[in-house]
């Protein structure tokens, strides 16, 4: 039987209630089914089912959760703490932290799919989190462990990736445009079309990340950068690969150092890794381009196979407090969730204008399939 038959069959039996969601995600996994969709078959089980499992989990997670652990283990994006974060919560709760880096949720989620034990923090952007409740991958938070939630400004509280915070303490925020060096590239790039500008021929590199270089050649169309659309799509993909021939490469956050050696004159990036190169190298701005970008907000989640479930929580609670909410922006350059924050540069909030032509990605579903493929066919 091919695979994506037995795949189908798969998704009947689990669907008739003959296979259990626990082993539907391990040979779903096996046959090559995206999360997303493993993700949508559970949705619809537990609708069936009246949502037994969700009931069944809160319960267990309002537990009391016991005395600190020694040990805790988070994997973070990289370059995205403050340098004394870690270490100073190591000091005062008597907790080993050991910290492992990632440069793009696709990477995290592989990682956390391919049943990576022993994390237990990860800090997945807004439209993973359907994906991983779905999938079973991360459990609800205990707010009594919490009580710092009080700090958070309203606007980052109960949104609409996790209704109630049932899973998630927000950990940063920020757009995702075109840092370039301003003694070197004039005018200013306002467009994701500088992409395609032989001028800049190998000086220029986009992000290492399928949602953020096809999404940008969407909007560059004037499309949504969740387009589902294949017509959409095809014209992205031919967009994103005439770009790629004056490419240098497909690099996320390492590309700091070029664009401060001035290797690399333009670069799609995150706004806070764009003002942590400026420390080093003043001539560096940043644009959200015309045709609007990414806005994203991750989150702190605890996955379910977590050992240290109350260190996690007290890591949640300790980033909560106004002083190391501010010291974790001031270092990162993103925005901050806390309301008591008190920021060296703030990053204010988007007014209403720019927020629309700002765009929270979300889950693409079934159709995950199709943007991974077309990821895979632009950079090969
Ligand atoms: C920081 C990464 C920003 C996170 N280097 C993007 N969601």
């Amino acid at each position: 039987m091919s695979a994506k038959k037995e795949a189908e069959k798969l998704v009947n039996e689990v669907l008739a209630g003959g296979v259990s969601r626990r082993e539907f995600v391990t040979r779903g996994m096996a046959l090559g089914l995206s999360l997303s969709t493993i993700g949508m078959v559970l949705a619809s089980c537990a609708k069936k089912e009246g949502d037994k499992t969700a009931g069944a989990d809160s319960t267990t997670a309002m537990a009391d959760l016991g005395p600190i652990e020694k040990e805790l283990n988070i994997y973070n994006w990289s370059d995205y703490i403050a340098e004394d974060t870690v270490p100073n919560f190591e000091k005062e709760f008597g907790v080993k932290v050991t910290y492992d880096t990632y440069e793009s949720n696709e990477e995290m989620v592989a990682k956390l799919q391919a049943g990576a034990a022993g994390y237990d923090l990860v800090v997945p952007s807004g439209y993973i989190i359907p994906v991983l409740t779905a999938t079973d991958l991360i459990q609800p938070v205990n707010p009594k462990y919490l009580s710092n939630t009080v700090n958070l400004s309203p606007i980052f509280r109960d949104l609409p990736t996790d209704p109630g915070n049932r899973y998630t303490v927000p950990w940063q925020w920020g757009t995702t445009g075109i840092a370039y060096r301003t003694d070197k590239v004039t005018p200013a790039p306002d467009s994701w079309g500088v992409f395609q500008n032989a001028k800049y021929h190998k000086k220029m590199t986009m992000m290492d990340d399928g949602r953020e270089v096809i999404g940008a050649f969407l909007r560059f169309k004037g499309h949504s950068l969740n387009s589902r659309n294949p017509t959409e799509l095809q014209e992205a993909k031919a967009d994103a690969i005439g770009a790629k021939a004056h490419l240098k490469a497909y690099i996320s956050a390492p590309v700091k150092d070029q664009l401060i050696a001035g290797d690399v004159t333009i670069a799609q990036l995150w706004n806070g890794d764009t003002s942590q190169a400026k420390v080093s190298q003043p001539n560096l701005g940043y644009v959200i381009p015309k045709e609007g970008c990414t806005i994203w907000s991750d989150s702190l989640v605890i996955p379910k196979s977590s050992q240290h479930p109350r260190a996690a929580h007290e890591f949640m609670n300790y980033i909560m407090r106004p002083d190391v909410a501010s010291a974790i922006s001031n270092f990162t350059g993103y925005g901050s969730p806390n309301a008591k924050a008190t920021l060296t540069t703030p990053v204010p909030y988007p007014s209403t204008e720019e927020l629309a032509r700002l765009e929270y990605q979300i889950d693409l579903g079934a159709d995950t399939q199709l943007w991974d493929q077309i990821w895979t066919e632009i950079k090969s």
